[in-house]
Formats: structure tokens, sequence, C-alpha cells
């Protein structure tokens, strides 16, 4: 199977972009399955083929363990890694050649904690993946936050070892104004900086140089499309992306 795994901050469009590529994919004659691994999650903008919430109770451990909502994603998180093979179980009942997994909310329960490692390794096994973190542009405007963004996603990258490609999403909210200063500080390296030197800064300015040279230039972050779940912007686009990292054989 070619597994594309969609993650990124909380509220970012995971679900949403979940659900549009699903429907291009689904009209171009591709054939795709969807899997929601958000065990919290209330309502859905698309209706998953499997369903976490079928396999791990979230609710029941909530009141069991007496949790709030961070230790209840945790412990949730937990269960379906115990519950990994059975759901891998069910999405090869299904034969497809595609799957789109939504992550939850909490992306820092998959990223850094031990259950997103083996939930990861186990779907890797056999199977192609690649994964799309989302670049919320309402987090990205100033020059150091779109870096800040980066950086998480690159960190949660280094955890999950596979291959990322970095989108940016609900760019139907986007002005124009805004989608250009993106796309120069992603062509040009000295706008990015000019940026980062306008804002009262707290890492000294050659850090931060070297940081943006680092992620933009030597980890060859690679395109930045702009998509968006509104209007199916370039899920085309998204879909090649996907493809050229389960047709490689590189390992992050
Ligand atoms: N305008 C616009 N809004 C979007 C788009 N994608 C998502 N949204 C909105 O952004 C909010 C969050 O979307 P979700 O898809 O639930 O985001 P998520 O990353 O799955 O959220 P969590 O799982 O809670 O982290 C919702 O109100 C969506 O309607 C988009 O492409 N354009
Ligand atoms: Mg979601």
């Amino acid at each position: 199977m070619n597994i594309g795994y969609i993650l990124g901050p909380a509220g970012s469009g995971k679900s949403h972009l979940t659900a549009s590529l699903y429907s291009w994919m689904n009209l171009v004659g591709l054939d795709v399955i969807t899997l929601n691994l958000d065990p919290a999650v209330v309502r859905l903008p698309y209706a998953p083929d499997i369903d976490v919430r079928n396999f791990v109770d979230y609710n029941e451990l909530v009141e069991k363990y007496e949790l709030g909502p961070n230790g209840g994603i945790i412990v949730a998180m937990d269960h379906v890694a115990l519950a990994i093979d059975d759901i891998i179980d069910e999405m090869r009942t299904f034969g497809a050649e595609y799957v789109l997994i939504d992550l939850p909310g909490q992306i820092e329960t998959v990223a850094f904690r031990s259950s997103g490692s083996v939930i990861i390794n186990e779907l890797s096994r056999g199977n192609q993946m690649a994964g799309l973190f989302l670049i919320d542009p309402t987090l990205c405007l100033t020059a150091s936050s779109f870096i800040s963004v980066l950086l998480f996603g690159i960190s949660i990258n280094y955890r999950l070892k596979t291959p990322i490609n970095y989108l940016i999403s609900k760019s139907d909210l986007l002005s124009d104004e805004r989608a250009t200063r993106i796309n120069e500080w992603i062509e040009n390296i000295d706008f990015l900086y000019n940026d980062l030197n306008e804002e009262s800064f707290i890492l000294n300015s050659e850090l931060s140089r070297k940081i943006a040279e680092i992620i933009l230039l030597e980890e060859g972050l690679g395109e930045f499309p702009l998509v968006s779940a509104s209007t199916n912007k370039n899920m085309d686009i998204v879909f090649a992306s996907l493809q050229r990292n389960w047709n490689s054989d590189s390992i992050f």
C-alpha cells in the first residue's frame, strides 16, 4: 500500500485536506481509502473507511483514568499503538492501493512519544510511507513564526523518519500580498533574513541567518505548494509530491 499521512499543528486543516485529497483521488479513479487516526475527534468532514474510534474509546479512557484532554490523548494514542496490528489488518481487507491517514490534532503525541514511532513503524512495514506537513498561513504572519513552524515540521521529521512534503494550507484565506511574501521568503533567503532582522528578535541575527540557510537551502525542503481544502486548489500537485516520495527509496 502507498500510505500518505497528514500532519501539522492543531487546526492546520489536516482533516479537511484528507477529505479534499480523498475526493480528488477518487474523482481521477484512484483506489483510495481513508483512515481516521484521531481517537478524540468529534466531527469529521469525511466518512472514514477505517475509524480508530472503533478500536479505542477515548471518552471511556478519560473517565476510567480521570484524565484531562492532554492526558486523555496520550493514553488513547498508547492504546492506538496497542491496536495498530488490528487496524492494519482492517486496512488490508480493503485491498486499496492508496491510504490517507488523518492524524490527531495534538500532533506532539504522535511525533514525540514512543507510541507515535510504534504506530508509524508498524504502518511502514511493507508499505510506502510519505507525510504531508501542513503549514497554516495564519500562523506564519511573521518571518520568525514561519521559521518556527518549519522547525516544528523538521523536528517531527527527525522523529518519524519518513519523507515529508510541506504544504501551505488554507491558501484561499491568504491575500495575494501575503502569498507573495511567503513565496519570497522561500525563494530568496535575503527576504526572509531582512524580515527577521526587522522584528525585535530574540535569537542573535547570525544564528537566525544560519537557521534560515540550513532549513531553506541545505535541508532542501522542496516546494511549498499553496493548497486549499475549500477550493481543492493544487490537489494534483499534492498527489504528485506524495507519489515522488512513495517511488523514492529515500530514508529521511
Ligand atoms: N478557509 C479554509 N478553511 C479551512 C481549510 N481547511 C480547513 N479549514 C478550517 O480550519 C479549521 C480546522 O480544520 P481541520 O481540518 O479540522 O483541521 P485539523 O488540523 O484536522 O484540526 P485538528 O485535528 O483539531 O488539529 C476548520 O474550521 C476548517 O473549516 C481551507 O482550506 N480553507
Ligand atoms: Mg483533524
